[in-house]
């Protein structure tokens, strides 16, 4: 792969004074648990420890619909989901179509750690430690063409083994998708571990996508379709709810849901009493991601 690095940082060398500027050293820097969470007003750039959330709580609290609405029926009932064998079908305007198996690409991938945050539409947030590769380095192994706009993604569907798929809560199988070049940005991943463990299935085994800078519902699990096209493509929650869930869904503190505030987010595991914690402009991603927004009127294209 053309962009490796490695990664010897560790959390006791985080220290205020790294200011990461280019993309080799930033995303060291992020693997080890370092962000810049925005420039504040004197152009000082705010250097962040993120101290992640415990594997419980990571892997007790859920959203994955397929297998029911509530926060623990994924660790119930998703155990029932056949992970194995498993194959992504990449098509649609790449030079290498066809069914991708999970084992051939992850021998052509190279895993990675990376601490991100990770902010759901409905003001919760963890930080979570995943390990898995860049979303680009597998579209490059199909081969994008040059008049490919955006990538659609989707979930597995098996009625049999998801329970939560009986309720039309959603327009089965979940659908997300992503513009050209945030689907190629360096933060984009597919994730395959966390905490280096192979992903429980409630969180999306055996590869999910995971895009730190917008709400949670944009890192669809359990994917087993990959389709570059010219237009945009449907989502799930945003078929279901256009006025509510927009294609983009960049996280904005400044965008208030229609139904509650965006301003402020509860950080799980800190306990019921915990104050909420402000919400950080594309969930503390800017520097790396705004540029890809200029002259988009954001209160708008939600
Ligand atoms: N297929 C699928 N992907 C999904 C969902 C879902 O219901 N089905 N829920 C989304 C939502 S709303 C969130 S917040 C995250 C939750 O990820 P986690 O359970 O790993 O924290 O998954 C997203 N991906
Ligand atoms: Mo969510």
């Amino acid at each position: 792969m053309a962009h490796r690095w490695k990664n010897d940082l560790t959390d006791n060398d985080v220290t205020p004074e790294h200011v990461f500027l280019n993309r080799r050293q930033l995303l060291a820097g992020a693997a080890a648990g370092v962000a810049l969470a925005g420039i504040g007003t004197g152009g000082q750039a705010r250097a962040e420890t993120l101290e992640p959330n415990s594997w419980d709580d990571i892997t007790t609290y859920n959203n994955f619909y397929e297998f029911g609405t509530g926060k623990d029926d994924p660790v119930k009932y998703a155990g029932r989901l056949t992970t194995s064998p498993w194959s992504v079908t990449i098509d649609g305007l790449v030079d290498r179509p066809g069914a991708y198996p999970f084992q051939q690409i992850m021998e052509k991938m190279t895993i990675e750690e990376r601490i991100y945050r990770f902010r759901c539409v409905e003001a919760w947030s963890m930080v979570v430690p995943w390990n898995g590769f860049e979303l680009a380095d597998l579209l490059e192994l199909a081969g994008v063409q040059s008049r490919a706009k955006y990538v659609a993604f989707e979930t597995v569907l098996r009625r049999d083994e998801m329970p939560g798929t009986r309720f039309p809560v959603l327009d089965w199988p979940y659908v997300e998708g992503l513009r050209m070049d945030e689907a190629m940005h360096p933060l984009t991943m597919m994730a395959t571990g966390i905490y280096g463990r192979d992903i429980p299935n409630q969180n999306g085994a055996p590869l999910r996508l995971v895009v730190p800078w917008k709400y949670g519902f944009k890192s669809i699990k359990s994917v087993v379709r990959i389709t570059l096209m010219e237009e945009e493509p449907p989502t799930s929650w945003n078929k279901a709810n256009p006025r509510e869930y927009g294609f983009y869904s960049n996280v904005n503190p400044n965008v208030d849901h229609p139904r509650w505030s965006q301003a402020t987010e509860r950080r799980i595991g800190g306990g019921l009493f915990a104050p909420k914690i402000e919400t950080l402009m594309f969930n503390g991603y800017e520097e790396e991601v705004s540029g890809m927004y200029d002259g988009m009127d954001l209160t708008k294209f939600i």
